[in-house]
């Protein structure tokens, strides 16, 4: 019988999966949410990972978050995108990896989240594993398995 903890050795793990920060989108928690926007409009991505001065993370910012909060009783406010830090609206309560975990432990998260932000020891934000990703690396491995049985 195999223990879990020897299944998960099988499968690459998330510092050999993630997206490196330098290619990761991202805003700081002091940005208008004007920026903010332009940001995801001009990347094309729906949420980015928010961090601080030092690179630490701090959370995730959605278009649907900023439309949301700019959504007055009748009509989009877009005055309030100059008015509003990223900070107060973002999500902060999200799950993150470290680069040492494995893809097993990045899937249970990845069934709620598109994407899970990867930090170091320190906080510091290292990059995202994306559930293209981690949906590629299960793609590879049952071709392999079907190979095998071929
Ligand atoms: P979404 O922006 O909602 O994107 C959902 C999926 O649509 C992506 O899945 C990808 O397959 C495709 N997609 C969207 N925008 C794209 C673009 N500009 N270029 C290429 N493909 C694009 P995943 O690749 O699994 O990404 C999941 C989530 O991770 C994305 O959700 C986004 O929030 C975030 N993400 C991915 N790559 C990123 C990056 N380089 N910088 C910042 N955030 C990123």
């Amino acid at each position: 019988m195999v223990s879990l903890e020897q299944s998960k050795l099988e499968w690459p793990k998330i510092k050999d999966l993630m997206i490196p920060s330098e290619k990761v989108a991202h805003v700081q928690i002091g940005n208008p949410l004007e920026h903010a926007l332009l940001v995801l409009v001009k990347s094309g991505y729906s949420a980015v990972p928010v961090l601080d001065p030092t690179y630490t993370f701090q959370g995730v910012i959605s278009k649907t978050k900023i439309l949301e909060e700019t959504l007055g009783i009748e009509e989009f406010e877009l005055n309030r995108l100059g008015e509003i830090q990223v900070h107060e609206i973002m999500d902060a309560e999200v799950p993150c990896l470290s680069p040492e975990d494995h893809m097993i432990d990045a899937l249970h998260k990845l069934i709620d989240y598109p994407f899970v932000c990867v930090t170091n020891e320190a906080g510091e934000f290292d990059g995202i594993v994306t559930r293209r990703s981690v949906l590629k690396q299960y793609s590879k491995h049952y071709h392999e398995i079907l190979k095998h049985y071929e």
